[in-house]
C-alpha cells in the first residue's frame, strides 16, 4: 500500500495542481512554506536511490514540472527551493519518490 499511489489513482482525495501521462502533483498535507508542493512520478519508484541509468530521466521530468509549476504559481522570479528526502536521517516519510517544490517566502536554512 502507497498513499501517494492512491492519490495519484484518485482513491485518496488532493489538491491537485498538474497532471500529465506520467507525473502528478498535488499541495503538501503539512506546508513548511506558503507555497509547498509535491511532484510525483505515477510509476512507482520509492526513493531517489533506486534512480539509476534506466530511469535517470525521471529526475529531471520531475524538475521540468518543478519549474512549470513554479512559473504558473508566480514564485519563479522570486525564487523557490526544490528538495528529496532519501531514507531515514534525510527524515523521508511517505517512500514514494518525491520532489519538494517550496516558495513563497525567505527561506532561512541552507542546506
Ligand atoms: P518526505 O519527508 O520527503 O517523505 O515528505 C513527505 C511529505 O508528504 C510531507 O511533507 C507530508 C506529505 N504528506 C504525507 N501524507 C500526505 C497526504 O496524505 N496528502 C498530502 N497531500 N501530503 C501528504
Amino acid at each position: 500500500m502507497c498513499i501517494f499511489c492512491d492519490i495519484i489513482k484518485g482513491k485518496l482525495p488532493c489538491d491537485k495542481v498538474y497532471e500529465d501521462e506520467n507525473y502528478f502533483a498535488f499541495k503538501d498535507i503539512r506546508p513548511k512554506a506558503p507555497v509547498h508542493i509535491l511532484i510525483v512520478p505515477k510509476k512507482h519508484i520509492e526513493k531517489v536511490a533506486d534512480i539509476d541509468g534506466e530511469n535517470k530521466n525521471v529526475i529531471g521530468d520531475m524538475v521540468v514540472v518543478a519549474n512549470r509549476i513554479a512559473k504558473d504559481l508566480d514564485i519563479d522570479k522570486s525564487g523557490y527551493r526544490l528538495v528529496i528526502n532519501n531514507g531515514p536521517d534525510a527524515g523521508q516519510e511517505v517512500y514514494h519518490l518525491h520532489l519538494h517544490l517550496m516558495g513563497g517566502k525567505r527561506m532561512i536554512f541552507a542546506a
